[in-house]
């Protein structure tokens, strides 16, 4: 399958999981986090090429799902296969209804397949755009704490995208 129809597959699949679900403090679509998420990844692949490229991008659309609704497990490997499935499942904080602490978080993550770490530098990367008015100084400096231990684990699989992340996390302190 293309890049575009598989980018199409996920993200409808994606959008109807989290249909309802909205950003913090926001009224836009929680899928507009996800596209922005697959859209970052796509950049990061131009600077250096992301290996199975196309399921990657499938897996930052769905990297959520399996974390915030209903969809099991097994429902992602049947539509998209063991890569992605095996994707949202590491880039869920919760595992097997238990909340892992950060540092296993990022332990799995580093020692799945790097286009995981990817997603996750992705992700970071996006989320550190102005913080929700509805947060505090501190829970902004502790997000802003928590980016770097993101980067410190897992910045080593993508160069490119550690670079942007770094960037960000300067940027980021003029919210706190
Ligand atoms: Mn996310």
């Amino acid at each position: 399958m293309n890049l575009q129809d598989s980018y199409n597959q996920a993200w409808l699949f994606a959008a109807g999981a989290h249909a309802g679900q909205t950003l913090t403090a926001s009224t836009l679509p929680y899928a507009v986090h996800l596209a922005m998420v697959a859209n970052e990844v796509m950049a990061a692949d131009r600077e250096a090429p992301v290996e199975r490229l196309a399921e990657t991008v499938q897996i930052a659309l769905l990297h959520d799902v399996l974390e915030d609704t209903a969809v099991p497990f097994e429902e992602l490997q049947t539509r998209f296969g063991e890569f992605v499935a095996d994707g949202a499942r590491h880039l869920s904080k919760v595992l097997n209804g238990q909340k892992l602490p950060l540092d296993t978080y990022l332990q799995r993550l580093a020692t799945g397949a790097p286009q995981y770490a990817i997603v996750k530098l992705c992700d970071r990367i996006t989320n550190l755009q102005p913080p929700p008015s509805t947060w505090a100084r501190s829970k902004i400096a502790d997000y802003h704490v928590e980016s770097q231990r993101i980067l410190d684990a897992l910045g080593h699989v993508h160069g490119p995208s550690a670079e942007r992340l770094r960037a960000k996390i300067d940027n980021y302190r003029r919210y706190f």
